[in-house]
């Protein structure tokens, strides 16, 4: 990694906001990528303050100062990376599910998907089954793509497929999930279509779900 990169993951990791974000125009200005940037400082720096919270060195603040950081980074990042854009090959419906309040990694997937040409509905954080529903509805999706970071959130997801079939448009989506919390099996098992580890592959699967090609 280099010595930039180096730095700007310690300014997330220390929650310092501006320094990071001088340091991020910085890394564009030498025509760094924003997939480098993204992958090779921020995500670390946020492995390293989920790790830190784990073990008591770190406390809510100070996981709150550094997910600042990382979203006060993206805000540069998400224009470069959208600017790739072509036109829109399929609706997407996209949401942190209810109870979940973390949506930097949902963020980051809506920008990746728009950035490869897919129209994204994103509706937040804390998206309740009935509103996943109705934005299926209002926005005639062909997908919807789903969030979760908690264990204890991660039902939600099983409860939002169901609301879906209840409300008869399940065969109308694909249904797509990921976070730290979903997995591979927890998709097969709640009879979503897919799984995505990040935001990079989340597109890769949304196509092929979607019969895009490669
Ligand atoms: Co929280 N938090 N947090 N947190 N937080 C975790 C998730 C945790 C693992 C930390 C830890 O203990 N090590 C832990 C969860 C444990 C568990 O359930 N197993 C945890 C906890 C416990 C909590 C609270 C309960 C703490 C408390 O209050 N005591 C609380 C819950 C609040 C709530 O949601 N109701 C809480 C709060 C917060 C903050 C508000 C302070 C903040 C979130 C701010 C925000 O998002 N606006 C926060 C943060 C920042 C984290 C960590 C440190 C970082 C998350 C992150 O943004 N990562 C996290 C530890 C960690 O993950 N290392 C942690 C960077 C992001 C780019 O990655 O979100 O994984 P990620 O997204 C990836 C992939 O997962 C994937 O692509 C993304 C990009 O590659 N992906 C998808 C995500 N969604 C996808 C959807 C797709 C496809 C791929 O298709 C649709």
């Amino acid at each position: 990694m280099t010595a930039l990169l180096e730095e700007l993951k310690q300014m997330v990791i220390e929650g310092k906001a501006p320094e990071a974000s001088a340091l991020v125009q910085k890394a564009l200005e030498a025509k760094m990528a924003p997939t480098t940037i993204i992958d090779e400082a921020l995500i670390p720096a946020m492995n390293v303050v989920g790790g830190q919270f784990e073990t008591g060195e770190y406390c809510l603040p100070e996981m709150m100062l550094s997910a600042r950081a990382m979203q006060a980074s993206m805000k540069l990042l998400e224009p470069v990376l959208a600017s790739a854009g072509v036109r829109p090959a399929a609706t997407v419906v996209l949401g942190t599910v209810k109870g979940d309040l973390h949506d930097i990694g949902k963020n980051l997937v809506g920008t990746i998907m728009s950035g490869a040409g897919f129209k994204v509905v994103d509706l937040g954080a804390n998206v309740s089954p009935e509103k996943f529903v109705e934005a299926v509805k209002t926005h005639h999706a062909n997908m919807v793509g789903m969030s979760a970071m908690l264990t204890t959130t991660l039902p939600m997801m099983d409860s939002t497929v169901r609301a879906l079939t209840e409300a008869g448009v399940r065969g109308q989506v694909k249904v797509l999930i990921g976070g730290a919390a979903a997995n591979q099996s927890y998709a097969t098992k709640i009879g979503a279509d897919g799984y995505a580890s990040d935001a990079g592959v989340s597109t890769k699967v949304a196509r092929a779900l979607l019969g895009l090609g490669a």
